[in-house]
């Protein structure tokens, strides 16, 4: 009797445990989570750039799917950092994935690194970045980016101090996760005008009509059936406007990517130095919850669109798309659904404002950087041909004078990598980043004084060109 109710007891104490676990595995079911992680301490010492990649940086570390992500620099203890101390100009993520689940970039098959030379196989996919506008990734409902308990994550980031001062930063990332139920799994479409590069810029010669444009654009090829449902646009300074569109289907437009400018009382406006032309403060973001069909085959169109009347270096065009793999689209240019929508642009302005990148300088008595017309330095006229010699992180010649029609060469001597970019004057341009005796050639055809700098030493390395 005794036996067979402690039985009984057993047998319930047994529902119970099992009934709880039933329970537990049920809210796992429909667990939302919210995540902060943070990477750093990352060192930028006085008015440095600091361009780098950290990898096996904290993850999810569950299996779910992420439905949100943004990021920001912050400090110790979790605060945005003021721009007028340090800003992140850029951050990629990346995910190796883990052994059973491996991820590879979708379009790209290596990554030429930071010195424009060296090559890394693609086995990791960039599925988030975000520049100065800040680029969330925001998923519609029922989608989601999958992650893997065991995944590896890369980040590569830019950071300015513009402070003399050595300062400490943080990468601090929040995102929203899934877990239990599984979502519409989307896979992230890198679109990149100058795509594969650490440093994907191009430069724009300006100098044509008011209100000209310089377009470029380049085509992929979907390798699987899918719908597009969410995407992203990164610009800098003179951007006028991303399309994502599509050339067989009579160029009918999948997306745009719309940017907002700082107002003129703007940080970005203000700190020195400058790298490039101040970037958008806001980009809009396109979404679609039913989503629309992309049958595999399907070329998609990405053009990047700069005002083309002024110089503008340094700059990019890149979208990242995310597409839900969907193997019931068969047949290409499938109707476009009436739920296309784009996130509401914030106040400021329409129109990138004329911005002219200034020469940076130290002040020997504060030590603090100011702004410059030229580097302390008699003007040396230089022959056509002539070679500068860029050492130590110097420009051999600081300012020099040459005919129209001269030709000039940089070598870049040191073993960490500079480049040779126009900072203000009447035809952009910029070498990519060069280091160990590699050389970038300039013929100057337009009069005027053209201020050159190293966008990645930008106090240190600055010279001055003046053509006849
Ligand atoms: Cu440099």
């Amino acid at each position: 009797m005794l036996r067979r109710r402690s039985c009984r007891a057993l047998t319930f104490a047994l529902l119970l445990i099992a009934s709880v676990g039933a329970l537990t595995a049920a809210a796992a079911s429909a667990e939302t989570i919210q995540m902060t992680r943070r990477v750093g301490p990352i060192a930028v010492g006085g008015y440095e750039v600091v361009q780098d990649n950290r990898f096996a940086i904290p993850t999810p570390g569950v299996d779910g799917f992420v439905t949100h992500m943004d990021v920001d620099i912050v400090d110790r203890t979790g605060k945005p950092l003021p721009i007028s101390r340090i800003m992140l100009h850029h951050i990629v993520f990346l995910n190796a994935g883990d052994s059973a689940f491996p991820r590879h970039d979708q379009t790209c098959g290596t990554f030429t690194m930071w010195d424009s030379v060296a090559k890394l196989p693609a086995v990791a996919e960039r599925f988030y970045a975000a520049g100065e506008e800040r680029a969330q990734m925001q998923l519609p409902p029922g989608y989601g980016y999958r992650v893997e308990k065991d995944d590896t994550w890369i980040i590569t980031y830019m950071l300015m101090n513009h402070r003399q001062l050595p300062d400490k930063a943080y990468v601090q990332y929040h995102m929203t996760v899934e877990t239990g139920t599984p979502l519409q799994s989307v896979t992230p479409y890198w679109l990149d005008i100058n795509n594969c590069m650490v440093d994907p810029i191009y430069n724009i010669a300006g100098g044509g009509k008011p209100a000209s444009v310089d377009t470029q654009s380049r085509t992929w090829t979907i390798p699987t059936a899918g719908r597009l449902v969410s995407g992203l646009g990164h610009m800098h300074g003179g951007g006028k406007q991303l399309t994502v569109t599509e050339p067989t289907c009579g160029g009918r437009e999948l997306a745009r990517f719309d940017p907002t400018w700082g107002l003129p009382s703007h940080p970005f406006y203000h700190v020195r130095p400058v790298l490039h032309e101040p970037g958008p403060t806001n980009m809009t973001r396109m979404e679609t919850p039913t989503g629309i069909p992309l049958a595999a085959g399907d070329r998609i169109t990405l053009a990047s669109s700069y005002d083309d009347a002024l110089p503008h270096v340094r700059v990019m065009g890149i979208s990242v798309l995310y597409i839900a793999p969907d193997p019931t689209v068969t047949q290409p240019c499938g109707a476009i659904p009436a739920d296309v929508s784009y996130t509401q642009r914030p106040p400021g302005r329409a129109v990138s404002p004329r911005f002219v990148i200034p020469l940076t300088g130290i002040d020997p008595r504060t030590g603090k950087a100011f702004t410059i017309s030229a580097p302390p330095g008699k003007r040396v006229v230089l022959k056509s041909g002539t070679t500068i010699e860029v050492k130590g992180f110097r420009f051999g010649v600081a300012n020099a004078k040459v005919e129209r029609g001269a030709k000039l060469r940089w070598r870049l001597a040191d073993d960490v990598p500079h480049n040779v970019t126009l900072a203000d004057g009447p035809t952009g341009f910029g070498s990519k980043n060069l280091d160990n005796g590699r050389a970038y050639t300039q013929r100057f055809t337009r009069p005027g004084t053209y201020r050159i700098f190293c966008a990645l030493h930008p106090v240190q390395m600055t010279e001055t060109v003046v053509v006849r």
